[in-house]
């Protein structure tokens, strides 16, 4: 008793000393407590994370903080930049414009940032971006998939692949499902960039399978109550209803279109491409499809690690936000790499850093969980595997998945 009483109290100042080694590592590298320091490029390289971490928006963007931290963990795991970490730096963006272009403006001129993933909705890149464009800051967009993002500027790519390329697949397994659709009801949120795009390429899929497009109905993001859209869609008796907006409204007009006895299939865009919904629409989830750029049975060796890591974490699949957020990260710190094999990366001055770290992101190929990924010289990702999910609920609602189709 007496001497492991003295042994142990002998142990306290080297366990005390312990102590406060890994806690205040575990402080500086918490992008959470950090947004006020300032990172010196030569002992973390600093990445910002500008995405939805508070509204409804964070339905979707708590996805991609979940994903980017796996990245800086994984990342860093296996040296960082050449042996310097990176580290994320995350300012909430919030669900709207104004707290997008205060995160984006914190990132670049109070945290110092080599380059920005974000943000969360294509509405707010619209906006947020020409800032970092006249910068002169790399952004990648993990999850900006309206037509013209890339187009912003030379400094704006998305790892995202656009609504052109993922949303006709998902009107295409619903043709597979049930080929007497001939009847087509079209929702979207009209005060939305992405919904109106997405919408678009929905549209015009529908008249190029030769359905007919019984109803446009219009909505708005923020609204709860779909009662009177969805009867005016109802009595055109729909084989196929088609809807583009974000979680929160989009699950909710699931759930209404439902219970006032809607029996066809459902066509969910990407705004509704997350679990986040299944409180909203419960059972009523069931079978609604939508087209994904990424799956967790993708082969390879990142995607094994990734889907671990999500998995051990949260107890379930990772989901596409997730992995499009750790691929941003990715592209990130594989062009850092390369960059500082040409020239030191902490002996380059930020502005120069920034530039030569967006040329390099350009030029690279990047074997992500979502695959081989590249860009286009304007920024466009360049992606070869897409799926369509069906959502499959419990019958009481507690719980759901996303089930691939073959
Ligand atoms: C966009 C989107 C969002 C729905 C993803 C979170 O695709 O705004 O472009």
């Amino acid at each position: 008793m007496n001497t492991a009483f003295i042994r142990t109290t002998a142990l306290l100042p080297i366990f005390a000393l312990f102590f406060t080694a890994c806690s205040s590592s575990s402080v500086s590298t918490n992008p959470a407590n950090n947004n006020n320091a300032t990172p010196q490029t030569s002992t973390v390289i600093p990445i910002g994370i500008a995405v939805a971490q508070t509204s409804n928006v964070a339905l979707l963007g708590q996805e991609q903080v979940a994903g980017a931290k796996i990245a800086e963990k994984y990342f860093n795991d296996q040296g960082g930049i050449n042996g310097t970490p990176i580290k994320l730096v995350f300012q909430d963006t919030a669900g709207d414009e104004a707290g997008t272009i205060n995160a984006f403006q914190a990132l670049i001129n109070k945290d110092k940032v080599v380059g920005i993933v974000g943000p969360t909705l294509s509405q707010q890149a619209f906006s947020a971006n020409p800032i970092a464009e006249r910068a002169k800051i790399p952004v990648l967009g993990p999850s900006n998939t309206a037509k013209g993002i890339p187009e912003i500027g030379d400094y704006i790519a998305r790892v995202s692949a656009p609504v052109s390329v993922v949303a006709p697949n998902s009107i295409k397994a619903a043709l597979k499902l049930n080929p007497n659709i001939k009847k087509v009801a079209v929702f979207f949120a009209q005060n939305d960039a992405f919904s109106k795009s997405e919408t678009e390429i929905f549209q015009q899929t529908v008249k190029e399978q030769n359905l007919e497009l019984v109803t446009v109905q219009k909505f708005q993001t923020s609204d709860t109550d779909f009662q009177s859209q969805a009867t005016n869609a109802i009595n055109l008796k729909p084989d196929l209803v088609i809807i583009s907006g974000l979680a929160a409204d989009g699950g909710n007009l699931v759930r209404q279109l439902r219970e006032l006895g809607y029996k066809g299939l459902i066509v969910g865009g990407n705004g509704l491409n997350t679990s986040n919904i299944f409180p909203v629409c419960k059972a009523l989830c069931d079978g609604v499809l939508i087209a994904q750029a990424y799956s967790p049975e993708h082969p390879g060796e990142i995607n094994t690690a990734f889907r671990q890591a999500y998995v051990d974490q949260f107890k379930k699949e990772p989901p596409q936000f997730s992995a499009q957020a750790f691929a941003a990260v990715q592209v990130y710190v594989e062009a850092l790499k390369s960059l500082d094999q040409k020239s030191k990366v902490n002996k380059l001055e930020l502005p120069s850093l920034r530039t030569e770290l967006n040329k390099q992101l350009l030029n690279g190929k990047y074997n992500t969980p979502l695959g081989e990924i590249g860009f286009t010289p304007v920024g466009e990702v360049v992606q070869k595997d897409f799926y369509v999910a069906q959502i499959k609920m419990e019958p009481d609602g507690s719980k759901g998945k996303f089930t691939f189709l073959k």
